[in-house]
């Protein structure tokens, strides 16, 4: 079974989607999700430029010998463009291979181990009042476990905090509002927020106290730093938490510093969950051997597919560190189907992020997974169980989008 042609198609139902989809001289396809927020065009042009032509004649059986071609292959290693081109091809490779056996993708990868994926939703609010609704809003739609991030006063713009209206109705193309529940913004450049981390160390453990005091002790609640804290502010942070009992503090310090997280595990307790921007087991070697987190947060998309996020996990299980993977809105829902079938099937599942796709996005992308009673839940369809249509992409042109960039308050740069 050879491999005949690969698309990359960018559109942008809602909001911009890389997608591969690779067809077999027999005709069978399948689909991978490249998507990187805010970069989309350069994966597409590594996908289109350097892939398609080292794929067209390969056999599409062979996804590990694929998988090494690509990465050992482009002596130019690792990286966010490469290893998203790589999950592209590989999980097109595996949705094929699934629906050649007639089975659904998680069969091939061990089967069931599991009933269904506990998710976790974002609730969000400028104000205490507000992020309340929020957390009410997510549990009568059946979510079990809510992060929770909130303004901060002096702050007229803060991660994770969607306006109230695009939060509940999702943001149209072309407004001024938010892009999709998601920060990203349709505009040429990105916008600037500011920033204070010392406001924000001061207002967080206030809002984890007040929603324990309103929702009592049971509910998992999660929080993201979104990498913004030195370490030892990192190790206060855990510490100030602790009493409101987190299911997990994400991204705590900027990513690359491996070391940095020795500093806060010393210091608190409270789980840690960490690496949405990493991209291969060597960027989590340290965090893994020296048991520095619990969860690991790498998304199919980014981490080189199913392959490359799979041998992460089963590294991870050694030392009992589970899965948390990355699902917002800017990974497709290629992309989430993906993990889906892989959280179905590995021993250490901890917990699957899920902000539900604007309807634009299910107009181009046409999915079979379930969500009901806080879980997803992959179908029993051959292969991934999404398919891609090219009539409705084509009224969703890419438009340019960019998360916002973070200043101090004096103007410095900061990490967003
Ligand atoms: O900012 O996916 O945990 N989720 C996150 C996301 C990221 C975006 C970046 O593209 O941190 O909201
Ligand atoms: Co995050």
């Amino acid at each position: 079974m050879l491999i005949e042609k690969a698309e990359v198609l960018v559109s942008s139902p809602g909001r911009n989607f890389v997608t591969l989809r690779i067809t077999t001289d027999d005709g069978v396809t399948g689909l991978g999700d490249a998507t990187l927020n805010g970069r989309e065009l350069a994966v597409a042009a590594y996908l289109r430029e350097h892939v398609v032509p080292l794929l067209v004649g390969r056999d599409a059986h062979r996804i590990e010998d694929t998988w090494q071609y690509l990465y050992r292959g482009a002596y130019w290693r690792r990286g966010p463009v490469t290893m998203a081109s790589i999950a592209a091809v590989d999980t097109a490779l595996w949705d094929i291979k699934a629906k050649v056996a007639g089975l659904p993708l998680y069969q091939l990868l061990g089967g069931r181990s599991r009933n269904g994926l506990l998710v976790y939703g974002h609730a969000s609010g400028a104000e205490l009042p507000e992020l309340f609704d929020s957390i009410r809003e997510h549990q009568d739609e059946g979510y079990r476990a809510i992060r929770v991030q909130t303004g901060i006063p002096g702050l007229p713009s803060v991660y994770g905090v969607a306006s109230s209206a695009n939060a509940r109705a999702g943001a149209d193309a072309g407004t001024d509002e938010r892009y999709d529940y998601e920060p990203a913004r349709r505009n040429a450049v990105p916008v600037e927020e500011s920033w204070d981390t010392r406001a924000y160390l001061r207002h967080i453990p206030g809002v984890f106290e007040a929603v324990r005091n309103e929702f009592g002790p049971e509910l998992p609640l999660l929080h993201d730093g979104h990498h913004r804290l030195t370490p030892i502010q990192a190790a206060k942070l855990g510490k100030s938490l602790e009493p409101y009992d987190l299911f997990w503090l994400e991204d705590v310090t900027p990513a690359e510093n491996q070391d940095a997280l020795r500093l806060v595990r010393q210091h608190t307790t409270t789980p840690l969950a960490i690496g949405e921007v990493f991209n291969t087991i060597w960027d989590y070697k340290t965090l893994i051997e020296e048991q520095l987190i619990d969860y690991v947060r790498s998304p199919i998309t980014h981490a080189g597919g199913i392959t490359g996020l799979r041998r992460i996990f089963d590294y991870a299980s050694v030392y009992q560190i589970k899965s948390g993977i990355h699902g917002p809105t800017d990974v497709s829902p290629v992309g989430l189907a993906a993990a889906i079938h892989l959280g179905l099937a590995i021993p250490n599942f901890g917990i699957q992020e899920y902000m539900q796709h604007a309807p634009a996005t299910h107009d181009v992308f046409h999915t079979t997974y379930s969500f009901a009673g806080g879980m997803l839940d992959a179908s029993e369809e051959p292969g991934l169980g999404v398919s891609y249509d090219d009539e409705a992409a084509a009224s969703f042109p890419y438009e340019a989008a960019y998360l916002p960039v973070n200043r101090l308050l004096d103007g410095s740069m900061h990490d967003w």
